[in-house]
């Protein structure tokens, strides 16, 4: 694709979203970013790319974002780790108004190329009842038995999308995400995912001297977890490829939640003692990603290990709770700089971002 044709990237102030701006500004493409939160809570915010604030369940707003656009990538929706999904079933599914009127504004566009973002929540769930998982392949969502809320919400506008494509002639691609993680994502606050909330548990034991940390369910649980460089590359590769069906984009390297403790334990140099909640969100026994599909069709497979990829997780989250601590009393506006955002990336602010920064601090 010629880079003066302009690429919009929805969710942009979230965790995926950020890096994909990011990635596709390194490389020198045209982006316009959109997110509903104001920029003092993007993840990652850079002032010479196009950024917005908008609600996308709105078509107009969807109209006006998809404008010039050549291609999309819909990182969009209103999620989180099982903590969130498990509570949140009737807001997860009204993503859907996003994913609905997203499509219907890039056909109207004449947009090139859409990606959506699934997940590996699509799955049936009787196929996830063992920690001893069988691998997911992409045939086992049918028959449908999704994560109820946020997976069936994933699987409809999955379809949405093969339909638009087959009836009207937008070309959509869509990635089955398994559980990503990395930084500049969500650490606290309830929307967390597992490898986030462990080292974000891990690093409140060490600061506090009280050595102990909660599980939630017995920790026999097992998943994989992908890295976001990955994820980034594996979704880039996706889009352009010519495989028009869902395609998983996970790690296949299957842990334990006790072996992800141990992992973030040996990374902190410390040993806790193992409180396990069995009454907490635990969602499925085990889940896995077979990738034999995605290797034939890129070529590819997601490579980073977990124990690479949890030490640098680790470190951004340690770095934000010791800063964060002192942050907001320190923080003084200097015309250059904002809480949470990446603030080694942020050069300059344009006017409506010094205002909503301002309202902020306030
Ligand atoms: P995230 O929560 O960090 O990012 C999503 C962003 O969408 C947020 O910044 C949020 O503010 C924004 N958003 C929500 N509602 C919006 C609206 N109405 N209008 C505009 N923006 C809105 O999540 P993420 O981890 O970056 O996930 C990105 C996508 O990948 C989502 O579709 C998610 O379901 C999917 N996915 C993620 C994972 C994972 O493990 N992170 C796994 C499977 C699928
Ligand atoms: O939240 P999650 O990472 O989502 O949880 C993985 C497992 O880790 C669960 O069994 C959970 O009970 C356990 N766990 C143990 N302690 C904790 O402190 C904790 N916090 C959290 N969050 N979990 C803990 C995810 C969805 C995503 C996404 C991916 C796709 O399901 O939440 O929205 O779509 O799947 O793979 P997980 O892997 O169940």
């Amino acid at each position: 694709m010629s880079k003066d044709n302009r690429i919009l990237v929805t969710g942009a102030g979230g965790f995926i979203g950020g890096h994909l701006v990011k990635a596709f500004r390194e490389d020198g493409f045209h982006i316009r970013a959109v997110d509903i939160k104001p920029f003092s809570e993007w993840y990652q915010l850079f002032v010479d790319v196009e950024n917005l604030t908008l609600d996308l369940r709105n078509l107009d707003a969807c109209r006006e974002v998809t404008e010039k656009i050549a291609m999309v990538y819909n990182l969009a929706a209103d999620m989180g780790g099982m903590g969130f999904i498990e509570l949140n079933k009737g807001a997860c599914m009204l993503s859907v108004l996003i994913n609905t009127h997203l499509l219907i504004a890039a056909k109207e566009a004449g947009v090139g190329r859409f990606f959506f973002s699934s997940s590996a929540c699509v799955y049936n769930g009787d196929k996830q009842t063992d920690s001893n998982v069988t691998a997911l392949k992409e045939e086992d969502a049918y028959p449908a038995l999704s994560e109820d809320g946020y997976g069936w919400e994933k699987l409809f506008s999955e379809r949405m999308s093969r339909h638009f494509r087959e009836d009207y002639g937008l070309v959509t691609r869509t990635a089955r995400y398994h559980n990503v993680y990395g930084p500049h994502g969500t650490y606290k606050g309830g929307r967390e995912k597992a490898p986030a909330a462990i080292c974000r548990k891990v690093i409140e034991a060490k600061l506090s001297g009280r050595r102990e940390i909660e599980i939630w369910g017995d920790g026999k649980q097992t998943r994989s977890f992908m890295y976001i460089t990955d994820c980034v590359k594996g979704s880039r590769m996706l889009m352009e490829s010519d495989f028009a069906d869902p395609l998983n984009i996970g790690s296949s390297e299957l842990v334990s939640i006790n072996q992800l403790v141990d992992i973030v334990e040996e990374i902190a140099g410390i040993k806790l003692e193992r409180r396990y909640n069995v009454s907490a969100p635990k969602g499925v026994n085990g889940r896995n990603s077979d990738n034999t599909l995605t290797r034939k069709v890129l070529g590819w497979e997601p490579s980073t290990s977990l124990r690479d990829g949890m030490e640098l997780t680790y470190r951004w989250i340690y770095d934000q709770i010791t800063a964060n601590a002192s942050l907001f009393s320190k923080w003084s506006w200097d015309g250059r700089t904002a809480p949470h955002a990446d603030r080694s990336q942020v050069f300059s602010l344009d006017k409506s971002t010094h205002a909503q920064l301002e309202e902020y601090q306030l």
